[in-house]
């Protein structure tokens, strides 16, 4: 058996929350990350017949059962995944019946998963739909992200415009555009299934004047769809304050979907 220690899924981890972290997205206890991982990975490093602990999902996760998943803990800081991973993060299976987790590494303190559990798997259970390829999802709080929510309207189909017009690569980048969510209480079924809701038709979703949840096949991708984001954000919030002269206007959005071929939300456009 390898040393878990030296798996890439657990670098990747570590890295991404650090990287999270120094960009400002994860305060305290902000954010949090699940990453859908490969069973004969997982086998490399742990005996997966090995199950530490049973904690119940709190609903029906019964579509990922058998899946293992590495995932941030509850009430654990980015901060610290880093040089402490074994008690900030878990690595878990859904067990048969949907509504228990079998921990087979970490949570040392004997914690538990995010308490956006809910919303992570069934957003995985969503975009496994849309794309069986899809691994992660990612939520955190972005600066400029969260500040643009509390002056732009949140329509989704304004507030997508608003950031394909802030820099050149976002209609490529996230052609599919920007779900929203109104404000909700997060860490609830509720919110996890209006999430997965809105993940059938965005890999990006705003929760209103919280923070943001991305999706992608890997870690890169997710990051850089979140990234990507929030310097069309930033841009925003650098500008909206000012006179503006100049845009990028629609034609050349669709001019770039054209040439980079993506599919993007031709309803999106032409808005005004
Ligand atoms: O886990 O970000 O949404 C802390 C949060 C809750
Ligand atoms: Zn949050």
């Amino acid at each position: 058996m390898k040393d878990i220690m030296t798996a890439p899924f657990l670098t990747e981890m570590r890295k991404t929350t650090a990287n999270m972290y120094r960009l400002g997205w994860d305060e305290r206890n902000g954010g949090n990350i699940s990453y859908l991982l490969d069973e004969a990975e997982v086998k490399e490093y742990l005996d997966t017949k090995a199950v530490i602990r049973r904690i119940p999902t709190g609903f029906d996760a019964a579509p990922l059962a058998g899946k293992y998943f590495i995932v941030t803990g509850t009430g654990k800081y980015f901060k610290n995944v880093y040089d402490d991973p074994e008690t900030n993060l878990g690595v878990l299976r859904i067990a048969e019946d949907g509504t228990t987790a079998e921990l087979l590494w970490g949570y040392k303190d004997g914690g538990r998963f995010t308490s956006e559990f809910p919303a992570h798997m069934m957003s995985h259970i969503a975009r496994l739909k849309k794309d069986p390829a899809n691994r992660v999802v990612m939520h955190c709080h972005p600066t400029n992200l969260l500040a643009m929510n509390y002056v732009h309207e949140l329509d989704e189909a304004k507030f997508t415009h608003t950031l394909w017009e802030m820099c050149t690569e976002c209609i490529v980048v996230f052609p599919d555009g920007v779900g929203v969510l109104p404000w909700m209480l997060c860490g609830t079924n509720e919110i996890g299934v209006a999430t997965a809701k809105k993940m059938e038709e965005f890999r990006v979703v705003v929760w209103a004047l919280h923070g943001v949840y991305g999706a992608g096949k890997t870690m890169d991708e997710t990051f850089g769809l979140i990234e990507t984001v929030e310097k069309a954000a930033q841009i925003f919030m650098l500008t909206s304050h000012l006179p503006r002269l100049n845009t990028i206007k629609d034609e050349d959005m669709v001019k770039l979907a054209e040439l980079f071929k993506v599919d993007y939300r031709k309803d999106f456009l032409n808005l005004k």
